[in-house]
């Protein structure tokens, strides 16, 4: 079976920026790939490289979850389950470190920006964060790797890992390709169209959650950064506030912007353009919302995910046992 591997870290409310640039892809390509198994895991691990309260965390996870299946993961295409569940992820994480060089982990720009954010000291768990990465995806010899823009580097370290590991081995390791999707790759902050919007943000207001109320959504869209020039026309450059609520309006309603710019050539100012697209989001979040709110506490969400890990323990375990019996770790098979 061909697979189909990406995570998202439990590490805050997931906000529309998460759901356009990962979670509605994934939904998306389960149609577009019928002969993959997907594999979507919650990266609690991932999460822990920074400090975490483990209350806050637990939830974190379980809410996770249920968002991605309310947002339409189908549990019959996908095995949704818990990384730390699956303990061949850091079995192999090991393993992958033994393959990885300091330059190439020092070189990452992901590790430099969070190392830069943090007051108690950094870890050495987020410095090796993208060999951990890379077990993800290489346990399950995933062809593909559904991610946002800003994953592009630590897909090529995988790559690259991958590729010195069959250079030894002979074919060992699939090595795989990034999807990055074209519309909603990069969603921008509401307050700082410069920055993309971060669960980690400091500033509330830089962001919409998937599960905020219908007039929360619409008052951050009303106060999300433009300019004062009121016409609208797509101009990255120059109007990059307004560029990026053209690309979040693109994203929920599938028209190109092109389409969009037209619908609004005649407007005087930002004020319908802003109104619409608040609606647009609230009528394309309410199902979602409802769905959420079914799963939390059900069992039905518990099953999906022990299913989830029993798949996925299967593959891991299997691929893990492989790697350290090549690299001649423990006793000869007899
Ligand atoms: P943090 O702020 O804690 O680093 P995050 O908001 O960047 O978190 P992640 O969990 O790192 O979110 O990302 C999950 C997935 O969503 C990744 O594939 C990432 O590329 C994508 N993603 C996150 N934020 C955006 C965004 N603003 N636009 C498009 N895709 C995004
Ligand atoms: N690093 C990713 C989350 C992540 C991931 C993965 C994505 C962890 N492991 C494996 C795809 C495949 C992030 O920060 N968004």
């Amino acid at each position: 079976m061909k697979h189909i591997v990406s995570g998202i870290q439990p590490t805050g409310s997931i906000n529309i920026g998460t759901y356009l640039g990962s979670i509605q892809n994934f939904v998306k390509l389960q149609d577009a790939y019928p002969d993959h198994h997907f594999l979507i895991f919650i990266a609690d691990l991932h999460a822990i490289t920074v400090s975490q309260k483990p209350e806050e965390l637990r939830k974190t996870i379980k809410e996770l979850a249920a968002i991605y299946i309310a947002c339409g993961l189908d549990p019959n295409r996908v095995s949704l389950f818990i990384q730390s569940e699956v303990p061949a992820h850091a079995q192999m994480n090991y393993l992958l470190q033994t393959h990885t060089y300091m330059g190439e982990l020092e070189r990452m720009t992901q590790f430099k920006e969070k190392a830069r954010k943090q007051e108690q000291g950094v870890s050495s768990a987020l410095f090796t964060y993208p060999s951990l990465m890379a077990a993800d995806i290489l346990l399950y010899d995933a062809e593909y790797v559904p991610v946002g823009d800003d994953q592009r580097q630590h897909l090529e370290l995988t790559r690259d890992i991958a590729a010195r590991i069959n250079n030894r081995f002979g074919e060992f390791f699939t090595v795989p390709k990034p999807l990055i999707p074209k519309v909603g790759a990069r969603i921008m902050s509401l307050t700082d169209p410069n920055v993309k919007m971060s669960k980690s943000d400091p500033n509330i207001k830089s962001r919409i959650h998937l599960l905020d109320d219908d007039a929360l959504i619409k008052k951050r869209i009303r106060s999300a950064v433009t300019d004062s020039e009121a016409s609208i026309y797509y101009d990255k450059d120059n109007k990059p506030g307004l560029a990026n609520l053209l690309h979040i309006y693109s994203a929920f309603s599938g028209k190109s912007i092109e389409s969009i710019e037209k619908d609004y050539e005649n407007a005087q100012s930002y004020q319908t353009f802003k109104e619409d697209l608040g609606e647009l989001i609230v009528h394309k979040l309410a199902p979602i919302k409802a769905r959420y709110k079914e799963l939390i506490n059900s069992k039905e969400l518990n099953q999906i995910l022990d299913e989830g890990r029993a798949y996925a323990s299967k593959h891991a375990t299997k691929k893990t046992l492989k790697l350290q019996r090549k690299l001649g770790l423990g006793r000869a098979r007899r």
